[in-house]
């Protein structure tokens, strides 16, 4: 047996001399268009390297639950992975800056906030032998619900799912419940009644089939948040320089694609929501000026609680 393995070992690397197979684990389904930018990100890396970098996508949190992406990516389990980027704040605020309500509503300034983020969280990640390598947002986030919401006192006592800190934060001051799901098991969250309402980007109502159990959606596009692809510097550096060239060449093309996926994504999503029947509505006067009472709290308590770094970010995107 240890000879075969052996024999098989030898033959790949007869193949290509310094061949590598690399796992990359996502917690989204492949569905999910930033599960297909990344697999177009894979290929454009095998095509490039000759097949000398394989890089295997496991979606669906199928190789490790979203919670411990990063530290598998961290402590080498696997040498890249993708997750949503604001997951990181309880380390650090300057991670969750996409996640805060009316900072950053439009591509144009999520663009502008990714700029002002970009290097503040490149040092933060070094830190942990990681670098970034490409991130992408979802389209700004809109309200699911059974019915329509006319103020922000509808949201009363209503079961709702989070994905974060600063979602579970915006639903508790709205006095609603709030529930950490994975995008994977909404589905299943809101036919068991474990929730009844959500705020999340019309891509993932669509791949959620949420027609199936809300009736309403409203673009409130509050917040633009972003997933990442982060790779072990260790691993990275092990590569041939070729390689390395390839990979990050292969990210710059992925993240240019995925931010234009992303705001397509915000047109078709929203017109196949409707197609399958769910009602889309534009948010009263009075349910945006709410929601603004609750932004505008959610920031006063982050600029309380936002270190230096966090504070950089903000202060680069505002100026
Ligand atoms: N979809 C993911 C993150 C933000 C989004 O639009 C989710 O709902 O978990």
């Amino acid at each position: 047996m240890k000879y075969a393995i052996f024999g098989a070992a030898t033959l790949a690397l007869a193949t290509s001399v310094n061949a590598q197979s690399w796992d990359m684990p996502t917690p989204y389904g492949d569905s999910t268009f930033h599960t297909q930018n990344i697999s177009q990100f894979a290929d454009d890396v095998r095509a490039a390297t000759d097949g000398a970098l394989d890089i295997t996508l496991h979606s669906a949190g199928s190789l490790f639950p979203h919670a411990e992406i990063k530290g598998a990516v961290r402590n080498r389990s696997v040498p890249m992975g993708e997750f949503f980027l604001s997951r990181l704040s309880n380390e650090d605020l300057a991670y969750g800056v996409d996640s805060q309500p009316f900072v950053a509503t439009s591509y144009e300034q999520a663009q502008a906030l990714w700029d002002a983020q970009k290097p503040v969280i490149t040092e933060l990640l070094a830190e942990q032998g990681l670098m970034p390598l490409f991130s992408v947002p979802w389209p700004a986030q809109g309200l699911y619900t059974n019915g329509e919401i006319a103020t922000v006192a509808d949201l009363n006592g209503l079961r709702f799912r989070a994905y974060n800190a600063a979602l579970e934060e915006f639903a508790t001051l709205a006095g609603a419940a709030p529930v950490q799901i994975e995008a994977f098991d909404i589905p299943q969250a809101f036919a068991t009644g474990q929730v009844a309402a959500m705020i999340t980007s019309p891509s993932t109502g669509v791949n959620s089939t949420a027609w199936d159990f809300v009736t309403h959606y409203s673009p409130i596009n509050a917040w633009v948040p972003k997933n990442i692809v982060v790779v072990n510097q260790r691993m990275f550096d092990g590569l041939d320089g070729d390689v390395q060239t390839a990979v990050l060449e292969a990210a710059a093309a992925a993240e240019t694609r995925g931010w234009e996926m992303s705001a397509t994504e915000a047109e078709t999503m929203t017109a196949a929501l409707a197609e399958n029947g769910i009602i889309v509505y534009e948010p009263s006067a009075e349910l945006v000026a709410g929601l603004q009472e609750i932004g505008a709290t959610m920031l006063g308590s982050w600029n309380a609680n936002a270190s230096d770094s966090a504070k950089a970010v903000m202060n680069a995107y505002n100026n």
